[in-house]
């Protein structure tokens, strides 16, 4: 009676390679390491792996700056270190998504070094080239010019073709001396942004794409690819309260589905493949517009925004609210209710660890882990784990940026004390510690061993020092681990099918503290009550799913036969319960 499909019924595990497991003690994660894990990945009870990139590239943007879209960085380790990563996830009936990177490549990719070679290559179009614009032209007076904003070779006074902005800080455009002309990058400068009006670049793609999906995998996870249409003429920005400038016009440009459906028509639909488009600022309509384009589900972020600072975007501190939460989540859930799919995350290698931004890392770090996985596990979507969270791991506590890696972090950070928005090293760290990506790409802790087990050489990255207490081996001994407790989830989810095609119904709309929730289909109903909060409290849920019930799951163990009219829930408290 359902409209099933795999990727519907699939807990996707996100691995993120060069802080996984390191093999060969470069201290750098890699495949091989992947793969001696692989009955771990099993037994935690995961179907699908999503990997993020692991072809060639330079690592500006550790591996979102690709420079050749078919093969295996050596770092990570070769083809056939990839093919046996793939066949052992097979053997054990899980599933690879590969990530996709097409809206921009690496600048050392053979196609941007072709185009920048000369104004007449045939692959000049295959990027953004224009020429800039006079200071008159942009309406800025000398005074007012800076040529340092714009790394400007000695004796050059113009300005980018645009006003547009990196989401690593600072101008979306770079002056090219070999050609005289700007070339346009939303993200670092090393990472050009693919034509994609250009349908020899389209062919290029789905080709490459193909290539892939023949190698067996079971789908994409398709980096930032609501970006990938500009508009004509590249007009200026005009929403000042956008992300970052521009984005209000190459957010859902005015092609981007009719590429998105060409795409699926093309390859995909060839295929029973799994497709996740990762869309920074889409909407619950666009979102169900990408399912009529063949898009299985897409990453939305407005739950990942709720603690933006006034001043506006990720480089601020705000607090979230619990009304603030469960109503953005809310919304997708009715919104895409029956037409759509959602995909739930709460974590992932670009956002701070969900225990420390939306839990208590503190006085209840176990507990509220669990209480996060009970949310992921038991709305409806597609729910995305991210390596550590099944151990409850935490931001870092940066004490120096000189621990930091992250280009987006180092961008934003140098962008916003030039421009004086970040006075002192107290306010950067505060900000970095709290909003780094950084923060999600400290190494896999596995034991206690030096290093956590990560890695016998030096690691890229500091491992948390709380590695001794959390990881792996000890919550292998822990009755009541976080990762115990994901084990556990993930069973029921197996089990019955409401917890995948139950409607979302929800019972508290203004509970300062308590969120509860019902999934409910024609012969089931899951209802779950969570303590969103560090403080006891009490609920008296709907009078109708009071009485017996079976206690499925709850991160305080006192098992409880019946719903009472009146539930005292400590802090963090989650329980799931089902009604037949
Ligand atoms: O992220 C796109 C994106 O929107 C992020 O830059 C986001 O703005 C920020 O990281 C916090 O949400 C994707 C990849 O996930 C990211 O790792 C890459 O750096 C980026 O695209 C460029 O490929």
């Amino acid at each position: 009676q359902f409209d099933r499909a795999w990727w519907k019924e699939a807990v996707v595990y996100q691995i993120y390679p060069r802080s996984f497991n390191d093999s060969n003690g470069d201290g750098v994660g890699d495949i091989p390491g992947i793969v001696e894990k692989l009955d771990y990945l099993d037994e935690l009870g995961v179907d699908v792996v999503w990997l993020n990139p692991v072809y060639e590239s330079p690592g500006v943007d550790n591996g979102y700056d690709i420079a050749d879209y078919r093969s295996i960085n050596e770092r990570y380790g070769t083809m056939a270190d990839w093919e046996e990563l793939l066949a052992g996830l097979h053997e054990r009936d899980m599933r690879l998504i590969m990530d996709l990177v097409v809206n921009h490549t690496s600048d050392e990719h053979e196609w941007f070094q072709r185009s920048r070679s000369s104004p007449d290559s045939e692959y000049r179009d295959y990027y953004i080239w224009r020429e800039g614009r006079s200071l008159g032209e942009a309406g800025v007076s000398a005074a007012e010019f800076d040529p340092a904003d714009y790394h400007l070779p000695e004796g050059v006074y113009e300005l980018p073709p645009n006003d547009w902005e990196s989401f690593f800080g600072g101008s979306a455009w770079t002056y090219d001396e070999e050609t005289g002309e700007w070339y346009l990058h939303l993200f670092d400068e090393k990472q050009p942004d693919l034509n994609w009006q250009n349908e020899k670049v389209r062919e290029a793609i789905y080709e490459m794409m193909e290539w892939w999906l023949q190698k067996g995998i079971d789908g994409f996870r398709m980096d930032v690819i609501n970006l990938i249409s500009k508009p004509e003429g590249l007009p200026n920005g005009e929403d000042s309260d956008a992300i970052v400038r521009g984005a209000d016009q190459f957010v859902n440009g005015p092609n981007v589905h009719e590429y998105i459906s060409e795409m699926h028509d093309r390859v995909i639909s060839d295929y029973d493949a799994m497709t996740v488009g990762e869309m920074a600022e889409v909407s619950v309509e666009e979102a169900k517009k990408f399912g009529e384009d063949g898009m299985s589900m897409v990453f939305n972020f407005d739950h990942l925004r709720l603690d933006f600072g006034p001043e506006g975007g990720r480089w601020s501190k705000g607090e979230w609210t619990l009304d603030e939460l469960r109503d953005t989540l809310t919304e997708w859930q009715k919104g895409l209710e029956g037409d759509g799919w959602n995909s739930l995350h709460f974590n992932n290698h670009d956002e701070p660890r969900m225990v420390s931004r939306f839990g208590n890392d503190e006085e209840y770090r176990r507990e509220s882990a669990k209480l996060l996985a009970t949310l992921l596990l038991t709305l409806k979507g597609t729910p995305f784990m991210y390596q550590g969270e099944e151990i409850g791991m935490q931001n870092y506590p940066f004490e120096s940026l000189t621990e930091v890696r992250d280009v987006d972090t180092l961008n934003n950070v140098r962008v916003a004390r030039q421009s004086g928005r970040l006075e002192s090293e107290e306010e950067v760290l505060d900000l970095v510690q709290y909003r780094s990506r950084d923060n999600a790409r400290t190494p896999m802790q596995w034991h206690d061993d030096e290093h956590a087990g990560f890695t016998e050489g030096d690691p890229w990255m500091p491992v948390n020092p709380n590695y001794t207490e959390v990881n792996v081996a000890a919550a292998r001994r822990d009755e009541r681990s976080v990762r115990r407790y994901y084990r556990h989830l993930l069973s029921a989810r197996d089990e019955h099918d409401v917890f995948v095609y139950g409607d979302y119904v929800l019972h508290t709309t203004d509970h300062d503290r308590v969120w509860a929730y019902s999934r409910v289909t024609p012969d089931a109903e899951l209802f779950v009550v969570l303590n969103v909060s560090s403080a006891t409290t009490t609920y008296a849920p709907p009078a109708n799913v009071v009485g017996e019930a079976e206690f499925l799951v709850g991160n305080y163990n006192t098992p409880l036969g019946r719903i009472n009219d009146t539930l005292d829930l400590r802090p963090w408290e989650a329980r799931v319960y089902l009604l037949d």
